[in-house]
C-alpha cells in the first residue's frame, strides 16, 4: 500500500470507529428517552455502509500542517461525514435522483422507506452540529462557532442544498461552461472546500494561509466533482456501487456532456496541478494533501 493508501485507511478506521460509537443507543437517552430503533438503524445504514471518508481525510491532512493530532480532528470529522451521508440519503430519494444503489448496497428509503430515509437524514444533519458544540475535541468556544458556522454555510442554500436546487432546475437545460461549474462548486465543492477550511480552523492558520488552503480547497472540490463525472459516463456500476450514466440519461449539464471524456481527463489534470500549486507556501508539510488531489484523479470508485 502506499502512504496515502495507509493514511486514508486509518483514517476511515478511526472515522468509523468514532461515528460506529456516536450512533450508537447510549448516546440518545437523554433528556427523552431512546431514539426510535427504526431511525437509529437507518442512520447507521446510511452512515456506516462504507465511504471512504476523504473529506474528514482532508481535514486531518490540513491539520496536520499546523501539527494537530489527528485525535483532534475526529469530532469535526464525523461532523462533516455525518452531513455528507445525509446529503446522500436525500439524493437518492424519489424526488431527487431516485437510486436504489449506494455504496454496494440498498439506499436507505429501499431498505426502510421513505419517510424514515427523510427523517434519517434530517437527524444526521442535526447531529452533526449537536456534536460540534461540544467541547470535548475543542475548549474554545470561538473555535467551536467557527467550525459550526463554516460547515453550515458550506451545506446551506449558497452551498450544498442551493447547489442541489439548481442542479435539479438544470435538467434538460443548456448550461455554460461557468454556469455548469458554479452549480459543481456549491453542490460538492462547498463541502469539500469546508473540510479543508475546517482543518485550518482548529490549526489556527494565519489569514495567508486560509487564503491558500481555501484556493486548494476549492480547486480539489472541482476536481473531484469532474472526476466524478467521468466516472459516472465511464465506470461501472459495480466498480461505483451506484447506478451510473445516469447524468446523461437525465439530461443533466455536465463538462463532460459538453466537452467530452478526452478534454475532461486534461481539463482534469489541469485542475489538479493547480490545486498542488496552491499549497507552495507548505512545502513538504502539504505532501499529504497533494496525494489528496492525485488521488482524486486516479480514483476507479
Ligand atoms: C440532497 C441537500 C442534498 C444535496 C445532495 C452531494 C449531493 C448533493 C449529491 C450527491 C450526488 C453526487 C453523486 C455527487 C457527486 C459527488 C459526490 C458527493 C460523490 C460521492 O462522494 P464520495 O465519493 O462518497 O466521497 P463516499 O461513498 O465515499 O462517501
Amino acid at each position: 500500500m502506499s502512504n496515502f493508501q495507509i493514511e486514508a485507511q486509518n483514517c476511515a478506521n478511526d472515522i468509523n470507529n468514532a461515528l460506529d460509537e456516536a450512533l450508537s443507543k447510549e448516546q440518545f437517552f437523554e433528556p427523552y428517552g431512546a431514539i426510535p430503533k427504526h431511525l437509529l438503524l437507518a442512520m447507521r445504514h446510511g452512515t456506516l455502509n462504507g465511504g471512504k471518508r476523504l473529506r474528514p481525510l482532508l481535514l486531518r491532512q490540513t491539520a496536520a500542517i499546523f501539527n494537530v493530532p489527528h485525535e483532534q480532528t475526529i469530532i469535526a470529522g464525523m461532523a462533516l461525514e455525518m452531513v455528507h451521508c445525509y446529503s446522500l440519503i436525500h439524493d437518492d430519494l424519489p424526488a431527487m435522483d431516485n437510486d436504489d444503489l449506494r455504496r454496494g448496497q440498498k439506499t436507505v428509503h429501499k431498505e426502510f422507506d421513505e419517510a424514515t430515509a427523510i427523517l434519517a437524514g434530517d437527524n444526521l444533519l442535526t447531529l452533526a452540529f449537536e456534536i460540534l458544540a461540544s467541547p470535548k475535541d475543542h475548549k474554545e468556544t470561538e473555535l467551536r462557532l467557527k467550525l459550526i458556522s463554516e460547515l453550515a454555510k458550506s451545506a446551506g442554500a449558497c452551498g450544498m442544498v442551493g447547489g442541489q436546487m439548481l442542479d435539479l432546475a438544470s435538467e434538460n437545460e443548456t448550461l455554460s461552461l461557468k454556469e455548469i461549474d458554479n452549480i459543481h462548486a456549491m453542490k460538492t465543492g462547498a463541502l469539500i472546500r469546508a473540510s479543508v477550511r475546517m482543518g485550518a480552523i482548529i490549526g489556527l492558520a494565519s489569514d495567508r494561509e486560509l487564503i491558500a488552503l481555501t484556493k486548494y480547497g476549492e480547486l480539489a472540490g472541482r476536481a473531484f466533482q469532474l472526476a466524478d463525472d467521468i466516472l459516472d459516463e465511464t465506470a461501472t456500476d459495480r466498480q461505483l456501487g451506484k447506478t451510473t450514466g445516469k447524468d446523461k440519461k437525465s439530461g443533466k449539464a455536465t463538462l463532460v456532456a459538453n466537452i467530452g471524456v478526452k478534454e475532461s481527463k486534461v481539463k482534469l489534470l489541469e485542475i489538479i496541478e493547480q490545486a498542488k500549486a496552491a499549497l507552495s507556501l507548505f512545502g513538504e508539510k502539504a505532501n499529504s494533501l497533494r496525494a489528496s488531489v492525485d488521488y482524486f484523479g486516479q480514483r476507479e470508485s
